[in-house]
């Protein structure tokens, strides 16, 4: 029963519904989580704003982020909020705005290297995203310290990014989608994450 549930439960964070279940809509890149989400439709609808109200997040921290890269921090989003089947990697932390965090999910190369790829262009400050922000301003800005620089100057490579800019959300792997063993981003149709989910619960480290 307790590993059943792990493979369909939502973490204990700002914005998951306490169980997952069905929603009827969820907004764009958020739909193919309707079935069975962590996601209300409003925050589904949010993932996709700027300075949406779910963390008050500025993409825009170094210049209009472009829009080919901002579709992959809204599918991020979409991802981190809506997925049922995170439970293997959920770990306990005391942060003031979330009580479970998730760490080191496995994410499919072809995810990460296109979400890399496509923020080449792109300009941050910061190679942690979740901490040491200037919120003076209610919304984040680069810490005086920091400067804007070129993305591949703060990201040398896609492993960097991916598992960096949420202190760890994500492992990287060179498992492609096809193998069964790394979580997507990016799907259509049936969710692929629940089957990667209960491989890694029974394949425990
Ligand atoms: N996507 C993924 N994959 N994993 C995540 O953990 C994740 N988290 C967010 C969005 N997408 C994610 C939430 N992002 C702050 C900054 C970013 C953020 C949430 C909150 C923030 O308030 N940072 C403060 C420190 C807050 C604290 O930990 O006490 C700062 O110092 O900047």
């Amino acid at each position: 029963a307790l590993s059943l549930e792990m493979l369909n439960m939502c973490m204990d964070a700002k914005h998951h519904k306490k169980e997952p279940g069905a929603e009827g809509q969820l907004y764009r890149q958020c739909a193919p989580w309707r079935d069975n989400a962590c996601c209300t439709a409003n925050t589904s609808t949010e993932a996709h704003d700027d300075n949406s109200y779910l963390y008050n997040f500025n993409w825009n921290h170094c210049g209009i982020m472009t829009p080919k890269c901002k579709k992959h921090f809204t599918q991020d989003t979409c991802f981190y909020e809506c997925s049922p089947h995170l439970g293997p990697w959920i770990q306990q932390v005391d942060q003031s705005w979330r009580k479970e965090r998730i760490l080191h999910v496995p994410l499919c190369q072809e995810d990460c290297h296109s979400w890399w790829d496509d923020c080449k262009d792109d300009f941050t400050c910061k190679q942690d995203w979740h901490y040491g922000w200037d919120w003076t301003t209610g919304r984040n800005r680069c810490p005086a310290e920091a400067m804007c620089r070129k993305w591949t100057d703060v990201f040398p490579t896609a492993q960097i990014m991916c598992e960096k800019i949420w202190s760890d959300s994500y492992s990287y792997t060179s498992l492609s989608k096809s193998s069964g063993r790394c979580m997507q981003l990016w799907f259509t149709g049936k969710n692929p994450n629940e089957k990667v989910a209960e491989y890694y619960l029974n394949h425990a480290p």
